[in-house]
């Protein structure tokens, strides 16, 4: 038996999604981490779902992060038996696709951090075009492997929009 209050709340969440989706034109961020990495490290991964909700296909051509002086888009890859990974120059998100920077696959390289951030520090990233402007920008939470599991996808809505400058 369906009680009063669920019915609302399930009225009120059909609403947000309406709103939502009407909202979100263009690409946006699911579920940005970064996972934290032992002090000192040369390098940390930036891991999350690019959605593009828009009519355009949208092209990447760079990112770049708050605290670290150099960002690549680096896709990995098995040879002879190990882990590599090599840099990729940009991605095409075409209208209605999503692509998903994880472990193994495509992921975010932030490199020569000035500071190595801690566990629950947020680092914004932004992802700029061809023409050097900012097409998103993402505040993606630095998050220990372990205590990830507590953490499912859409816990961390961060990810927030720019429109065309
Ligand atoms: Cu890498």
């Amino acid at each position: 038996m369906m009680t009063e209050m669920l019915r609302s709340s399930i009225a009120t969440l059909l609403l947000l999604m309406v709103l939502d989706a009407s909202a979100a034109d263009g690409l946006r961020a699911l579920d940005p981490w970064i996972p934290a990495a032992p002090p000192g490290a040369p390098m940390l991964a930036g891991y999350m779902t690019l959605l593009n909700d828009g009519d355009e296909a949208v092209r990447i051509a760079s990112a770049r992060a708050e605290g670290f002086r150099r960002v690549e888009l680096h896709r990995s890859f098995h040879e002879d038996g190990m882990a590599r990974m090599r840099r990729v120059d940009g991605l095409v998100i075409e209208p209605g696709e999503a692509i998903t920077l994880e472990r193994g696959g495509l992921h975010l390289m932030l490199m020569q951090p000035v500071r190595s951030p801690p566990p629950g520090h947020s680092v914004r990233i932004e992802f700029l075009d061809t023409r050097n402007r900012v097409v998103l920008e993402v505040d993606a939470e630095v998050i220990r492997r372990r205590d990830r599991g507590r953490h499912g996808p859409g816990d961390h809505p961060r990810a927030r929009r720019r429109g065309p400058d």
